[in-house]
């Protein structure tokens, strides 16, 4: 695992006692823990835990320490080790007592910093937290090996027990602390969750490059364990550790790990570690952008989560606009014409880490979650501005991909931005609004009024001759109704077709959704009974149930069932909605045991039409046929709702006192939406076993 070797990788450097400052007794700790700690509850328990691994990553950011080790050892007790230089436990000028001593027995006490480095993650003073954990701590001991010595001292509850005291001769160095929290103070339990500790140290070690961190449960071992003056207990063979973290790559390995199920758009993450400002402002950031719409911008500020962000995600969203940007015109992807990428559509699909160091940190907000230091947002702006387009320069292929990323969120937006501001400029002129496409019905009564969404323009002259003209409106949408780009709103809005619906129905979309405002409460998608038809019916559903989904709850969707075959026999016409229905009504005409021939619909229909008894002259695409005496009926075949005359259409699909309709529910829309995604989505094998299922007429353009 770790070479011992590179973990005796450590700068050595002298620690004058004399920069320790002020002095504050720890009463106030114990009287409000939460001002100190948060809370009282898990949260602040565990935060004793991140108070002591600071200090022990601070001194790895210095360069002085590469290995630490936290133990959960029984009877709730945690001990965290380091190779760093070791507490200094020189006697301090002022107080006359250890620097020890004061670090860990007085409040605000801390050493100076600036000298070779970065304020600690308290944000100002190294090993302040030590005495917050001591004062709450019913057990607490430290063990320093330094100058060739091993010193040790303990405490209770924030008081020492003994002066500090060399126990023996070390060629080691480090720190050792080992505490058990007061149970009197954290009354919810004092029980640590491993979970929890490897989450955070997890974290911790991607944003201190180098670090090895190795956390070990040996809670099991009551009453067994003897590691007194021991840095390490793993080194012991005690216990190997339960996890361990390493990540030569810092940020650029975090972004590997959240990107690891995703589809990258380019090859190469993006990686810059640099200091600006004269050495002042540390910035690490690193970033690639994902086949994705959601953007991922974590921050930190020395070495603390920035939820809210602050100057450095400001600094550094301003240069990624303007970097790519000047790029994409630099190398004519932007036109002298065209406009600029906007800080959005640079986001889209980004999954970017940035931490920032510096000496003294300023938090705004309510939780002080967020960064206010200006000095970090020209810092982060300069440094990677000039990585940026380096990297852009060096890497043609990625800052391609990149820009054409940016260019897709662009365009989403522009048509998202038509499509809404025509829905609700239409939306607005009511009446006149409406698509001229649409046959709308008299009434304004949206309870009895219904619109037909019928597949193609034929059947939609079909439906519309054979419609009520009261009741019934009918919108025809064309055979390719979306060009849909994986199942995005903005480009479903994008299309003519459902701008046309969503105006038709005339509840608006999205925010401005009003289902009140329906101008129907019957939507009936009236599709082919083929693979293009029920490929629309899929979009339609999916179009429903993602962004109407209260419009199917309140049972508006339909499906109209149009029949499959038309059995006419003499003057007698029968309608057949499925195969079984078909022979149950040949059975009944007496032609049960029969093979008789379907025909192709639509062509000679008249023709053979079967007249019994006496010879009929009929018309015949024009050309005067008779037609001969038969015993057998006809069966003419349905392949889509443009074979059926407007009489046929009304009386099999429309007519409300014969049809047949199918509400529509969740679950069902649910599963089309389920299956769109499988038709959508960037996975080619559904895709591909889908076409290949429904054979020769599949039509996947939509
Ligand atoms: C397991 C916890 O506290 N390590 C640690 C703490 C310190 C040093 C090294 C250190 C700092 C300095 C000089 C300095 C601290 N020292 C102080 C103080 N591990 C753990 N490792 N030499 C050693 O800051 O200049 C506070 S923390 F104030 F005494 F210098």
């Amino acid at each position: 695992m770790v070479a011992k070797k590179d973990e005796e990788k450590v700068k050595k450097s002298n620690y004058g006692a004399e920069s320790i400052q002020v002095l504050e007794g720890l009463e106030p700790v114990r009287k409000r823990p939460g001002m100190y700690i948060g809370s009282t509850g898990p949260d602040g328990l565990h935060h004793l835990i991140w108070e002591i691994f600071d200090n022990s990553r601070d001194e790895a950011m210095n360069g002085h320490a590469n290995r630490v080790e936290i133990t959960l050892l029984p009877d709730d007790t945690i001990r965290v080790v380091d190779n760093g230089r070791g507490i200094p436990t020189d006697i301090h000028p002022k107080t006359k007592v250890s620097a020890l001593e004061t670090i860990m027995c007085t409040l605000h006490a801390g050493g100076k910093f600036g000298g070779d480095g970065y304020a600690g993650a308290t944000g100002g003073l190294h090993g302040v937290g030590a005495s917050v954990v001591n004062a709450l701590s019913i057990m607490c001991k430290v063990e320093i090996h330094r100058d060739g010595g091993l010193f040790v001292q303990e405490y209770s509850q924030g008081k020492k027990k003994a002066n500090v005291k060399q126990i023996g001769k070390s060629k080691l160095h480090g720190t050792i602390v080992t505490f058990k929290p007061d149970a009197e103070i954290f009354k919810e339990g004092t029980v640590f969750n491993i979970d929890r500790i490897i989450s955070h140290l997890r974290q911790q070690a991607y944003l201190v490059k180098g670090i090895f961190i190795h956390v070990i449960d040996a809670r099991k071992y009551e009453g067994k364990l003897n590691f007194e003056g021991e840095t390490y207990l793993y080194d012991l063979g005690l216990e190997q550790p339960t996890e361990s973290f390493y990540f030569e790559g810092g940020l650029k390995s975090l972004v590997k790990h959240y990107n690891e199920f995703t589809k990258p758009v380019h090859k190469n993450i993006f990686y810059i570690d640099k200091n600006a400002d004269a050495e002042k402002v540390g910035v690490e950031i690193a970033l690639q952008y994902v086949d994705d719409m959601t953007t991922k911008l974590v921050a930190f500020a020395n070495n603390i989560h920035t939820t809210e962000g602050g100057t450095h995600v400001t600094g550094f969203k301003t240069a990624l606009t303007r970097i790519i940007n000047a790029y994409a015109r630099k190398n004519n992807i932007l036109k002298e014409k065209d406009e600029n990428l906007t800080g959005d559509d640079v986001l889209e699909g980004l999954t970017c880490v940035i931490s920032v160091k510096l000496r003294e940190i300023q938090f705004e907000g309510q939780t002080k979650s967020k960064l206010g230091s200006m000095e970090a947002q020209s810092a982060v702006s300069s440094v990677f501005s000039d990585a940026f387009t380096f990297f852009m320069e060096e890497n043609p292929d990625d800052a391609k991909e990149i820009i054409n990323k940016g260019l897709l969120a662009l365009r989403a937006r522009k048509a998202a931005k038509a499509a809404k501001d025509s829905v609700l400029r239409k939306g607005a002129l009511e009446g006149f609004s409406l698509p001229g496409k649409l046959a709308d019905c008299q009434s304004n009564d949206p309870a009895e009024s219904e619109l037909f969404i019928v597949e193609g323009d034929s059947a939609g002259g079909s439906a519309k001759m054979g419609r009520d003209r009261r009741t019934q409106a009918i919108l025809p949408l064309r055979g390719k109704i979306l060009n849909v780009e994986r199942a995005r709103l903005d480009r479903m809005l994008g299309s003519e077709q459902i701008k046309n619906l969503v105006l038709a129905m005339g509840a608006a979309i999205g925010d401005t959704f009003d289902i009140s405002k329906c101008r129907y409460h019957k939507l009936i998608i009236a599709t082919d009974a083929d693979v293009d038809g029920a490929h629309i019916m899929t979009l339609l559903l999916t179009f429903f149930f993602r962004y109407y989904r209260p419009i199917i709850d309140a049972g508006y969707v339909y499906i109209a069932q149009p029949p499959l075959y038309k059995i006419t026999y003499g003057k007698e016409i029968n309608y057949a909605y499925t195969d079984e229905e078909k022979f149950a009504v040949l059975k009944k005409l007496g032609f049960g045991d029969e093979s008789i021939e379907e025909s192709e619909s639509g062509e000679t229909e008249e023709s053979e039409e079967v007249t019994e008894g006496e010879e009929e002259v009929s018309e015949g695409k024009g050309k005067e046929k008779i037609v001969k005496k038969s015993k057998k009926p006809s069966i003419q075949r349905y392949k889509g709702l443009g074979e059926m005359n407007p009489d046929e259409l009304k009386e099999t699909t429309m007519d409300i006192n014969k049809r047949i309709l199918k509400q529509v529910n969740v679950d069902e829309a649910e599963e089309a939406s389920r299956v769109f995604e499988m038709l959508m989505g960037s996975e080619v094998g559904p895709r591909k076993s889908f076409i290949q299922t429904h054979a020769k007429s599949a039509n996947l353009d939509i």
